[in-house]
This record gives structure tokens, C-alpha cells and sequence, in this order.
């Protein structure tokens, strides 16, 4: 049997929308369809919540720190482990169509047809035409989408890979829901904003001060800008749905649904408002958190698996799935097992982006901010993350082990043949003062 893997990934898409994720409000029929004969991951978590590192972490299974592809403009270095490579140096034909933000990483790449009607590069270029909403409060009707595209391409190429000897391995990469917020009818009016649930906590909590300035970026939204941000982001959402429903009619037609290893995932998720704030870029659930639905032939469908995850153990799975000794330089785990029942995985998880690393556990969340900022949450009892425990003195023995733990997870994962984090421990004098008592 060809163990045949298909990796979709929509770009920003935060978890809680869809209804797998206990959403209300958004069409999501095909999104429901995979979550309810596939196991829907609760705990996923992007090794960073911005397209490049986190896009780069997902081929290489390595943290961000790791592999230094840190910012959108710096790609994974073609030195880096990348599945894509290996599934091809295992005999997989290894293809993406539409967003991978690194295209020099073993994937041979297959065009997407441009045309007029094109409104956001599929390398993040700028918008061609297209103001920005988070900029400039405008919603743009275009006559088609991209993504639209990106999936008819798609299923043109699987047609072709399903008649090849060899097993096959494609990256579809969907731009939705990503701003600028450009959509096609009936997308664009399918929500009406009056209807629309307004965020979480839209002000009144502590902003941290490195995040200050970004939350003062969107300070110009008021009620009815956000509800309109969260109509139409619906609306990206429902077209994301149909163009996943297109790969998966292709993939059934073809006879080969059952048997193909299908994640759906998102680079990171966004703040549609919670908290003041929209986008990416910070440490919080709806940013940090993502979806993950997997349909295997190897599991039986309708679970759930609450452990924590990242995205770094997608790769690790994908390898795991066609065969491939995981490399160590790959530091994500393996869920083959989680996907055949209960088993045991990883006690954290890590994310970060250049100003904060956050790490959390079963119950904290710990976040470290570059100019010595503290956030410390206990998510069991407050799954919003309004109240920052981190300079609570009656919690400063948990702030301590959740701090440990986060030192421990550098130390346990540093890459020896990275010079730059011995350095830095070095000229903070840690080395010399012990780390570890
Ligand atoms: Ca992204």
C-alpha cells in the first residue's frame, strides 16, 4: 500500500473558530466532516506565531532557535533538516502548491496559475492593490481568490500522482484567513457583523510593555470595525472550507482518501480583537494555539487527544508515517501512538518569536520577555489569561519551577553544532554560576 501523506495548512487560523473547536458561529461543513472521522488534537501549539519560523519549524521538526530561520525575512538555511528532502531521498514525490514561505527545502514546487484578479502573493509579497483592513479599515470584494486556485491546482497534481508508481507527499498551502481581508462573493457578505459575538476582554488588561506599541496599533478599532473584522474573517474562513472540501472530494474520487495520512493545520492562530489586540506575534492562546485535525488510516475516528503537541512532532510524524528513521537532529516526537489511542508524550510545550519565549505546562503558561517582563498563567482556572500570577507572591514557588523548566528546555534541546546559544549562556556568566542548583 503507498503511504501516501497530503499536509494542508491555512495561514492564521485560530483554533476556536471551527466548531471541532467548540465554535458557533462559522460554516465549516468539510472542516467538520475531517474532524469527525479523524482525531482532533486540543493542545496543538506553532513553535511561533508568525509565518516564517513557524513554516520553517514545520519542515525542519526543529525549534526556532534551532534551525535561526527567526523572522520572515531570514528562510530555513538549505543546510536544515527538511522532511520534504527526505521523503524524496525515500522515494516520495514531495510537492507543494500554494504557501510554503520556504520553497528552496526539498519540495518541488508546482505553479499556481496568477491572474488578474490575484490579490496576495503566495511568498508573502505585499498586497497587490489591496489595502490592508488592519491598516486601513477597508474590506475589499475581489472577483476571485487565490486559494481558490491553490486547491484546483492541487487537485490537478494529485490526479497525476495517484497514477504514479511511487508514494506521494503534498504541502497545500492556503493563504486564508490571513489579512489583507479580500474576499469574493458569497464569502464576503456571508456574516452579517451585527450578528457577530464581540472578543474577549477587548481592554482592561495588563499589556505588556513590549507589546504595548501593537496594541496601540489597533486602538483606531472600535466595536463595529472588530465585529466587521470578525465577519469577513468568517467569511475566509467558510471559503478556506470549500477550497479543504475540494482536496477532499478530489482525494475520495480518487480512491485514495482512506488510505492517505491527511493533516490540517494553521501556521499560528490570531486575535480577531481578544485582549485589544489583532494578528499574531504574541504568547497568548488564540496566537499561539492552533488547529490540528488528522485523518489516518491507523486510527479510528471521532477522538480527541488532549495531550500537549507541537507542530515540530507533525514532522516527526509524517516521517514516522512513511518509514524514516527520525532523525536526532529532529526534535519534535513522533504521534503515531496518540493517533492509535492514549500514550504518554511531552510534559511542555515551546513557542517564541523574537521579543518573548513562553513555555508552557499541563496547567502555567510562562512567558519571558526579552526586557525581563513576566507573564505566568494558570490556565486550568483561567483559560482566558487575564490574570498574570508572575509577580504574585504567593506563587513564586510555582514561577520558579515553571522558570526551571523552561531553562531545562533549552538545555535538553540545544543544538551543540549551533554556536550561538553556548555563547550567549556563556556571556551571561550561566555557565559560571551554576545552573542547575
Ligand atoms: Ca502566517
Amino acid at each position: 500500500m503507498k503511504k501516501n501523506i497530503v499536509l494542508i495548512i491555512a495561514d492564521q487560523l485560530r483554533a476556536d473558530v471551527l466548531k471541532a473547536y467548540g465554535g458557533r458561529e462559522v460554516h465549516t461543513p468539510n472542516l467538520d466532516n475531517l474532524a469527525e472521522g479523524g482525531v482532533v488534537f486540543d493542545n496543538m501549539y506553532c513553535q511561533a506565531p508568525v509565518c516564517g519560523p513557524s513554516r520553517a519549524s514545520l519542515i525542519s521538526g526543529r525549534y526556532v532557535f534551532q534551525h535561526r530561520a527567526t523572522n520572515n525575512m531570514r528562510l530555513l538555511p538549505s543546510q536544515e533538516f527538511s522532511y520534504a528532502q527526505s521523503l524524496r531521498d525515500h522515494g516520495y514525490t514531495a510537492v507543494a502548491v500554494g504557501k510554503t514561505h520556504h520553497y528552496n527545502n526539498g519540495f518541488q514546487v508546482v505553479p499556481v496559475p496568477i491572474r488578474d484578479s490575484f490579490h496576495y502573493a503566495p511568498d508573502n509579497h505585499p498586497p497587490f492593490g489591496i489595502s490592508n483592513f488592519y491598516a486601513s479599515g477597508t474590506l475589499e470584494v475581489v472577483p476571485d481568490a487565490y486559494d481558490s486556485r491553490v486547491a484546483d491546482t492541487a487537485c490537478a497534481f494529485l490526479e497525476d500522482m495517484s497514477s504514479m508508481a511511487g508514494p506521494f507527499m503534498m504541502n497545500v498551502g492556503f493563504l486564508s484567513p490571513h489579512n489583507p481581508y479580500a474576499l469574493p462573493k458569497p464569502y464576503a457578505d456571508m456574516y452579517k457583523p451585527e450578528e457577530i459575538l464581540l472578543p474577549k476582554n477587548l481592554h482592561g488588561l495588563d499589556i505588556p510593555p513590549m507589546i504595548q506599541e501593537r496594541y496601540e496599533k489597533y486602538l483606531w478599532m472600535k466595536e463595529a470595525d472588530i465585529r466587521k473584522a470578525r465577519a469577513f474573517y468568517y467569511g475566509m474562513v467558510s471559503l478556506l472550507d470549500t477550497c479543504v472540501g475540494q482536496v477532499m472530494d478530489k482525494l475520495k474520487a480518487l480512491g485514495v482518501y482512506d488510505d492517505t495520512l491527511i493533516i490540517f493545520t494553521s501556521d499560528h492562530g490570531e486575535m480577531l480583537g481578544d485582549r485589544g489586540l489583532c494578528e499574531k506575534f504574541v504568547p497568548y492562546e488564540a496566537s499561539v494555539k492552533v488547529p490540528c485535525i488528522v485523518h489516518s488510516a491507523d486510527s479510528s475516528g471521532g477522538r480527541r487527544v488532549s495531550s500537549l503537541t507541537e507542530h515540530i512532532d507533525l514532522t516527526a510524524t509524517i516521517l514516522d508515517y512513511a518509514g524514516i528513521k527520525i532523525p536526532g537532529r529532529v526534535s519534535g516526537e513522533s504521534l503515531t501512538g496518540l493517533l492509535a489511542g492514549d500514550c504518554p508524550h511531552k510534559d511542555t510545550v515551546y513557542s517564541q518569536i523574537t521579543e518573548w519565549r513562553m513555555l508552557r505546562d499541563s496547567r502555567y503558561k510562562l512567558v519571558i520577555y526579552t526586557d525581563g517582563y513576566g507573564e505566568l498563567y494558570d490556565l486550568t482556572d483561567d483559560p482566558d489569561e487575564t490574570v498574570n500570577l508572575y509577580y504574585n507572591d504567593a506563587v513564586q514557588k510555582v514561577r520558579r519551577e515553571m522558570e526551571k523548566k523552561l531553562l531545562m528546555h533549552y538545555i535538553n534541546t540545544v543544538d551543540h553544532s549551533n554556536e550561538m546559544f553556548p555563547d550567549c549562556l556563556q556571556k551571561r556568566g550561566a555557565f559560571n554560576n551554576g545552573i542547575g542548583n
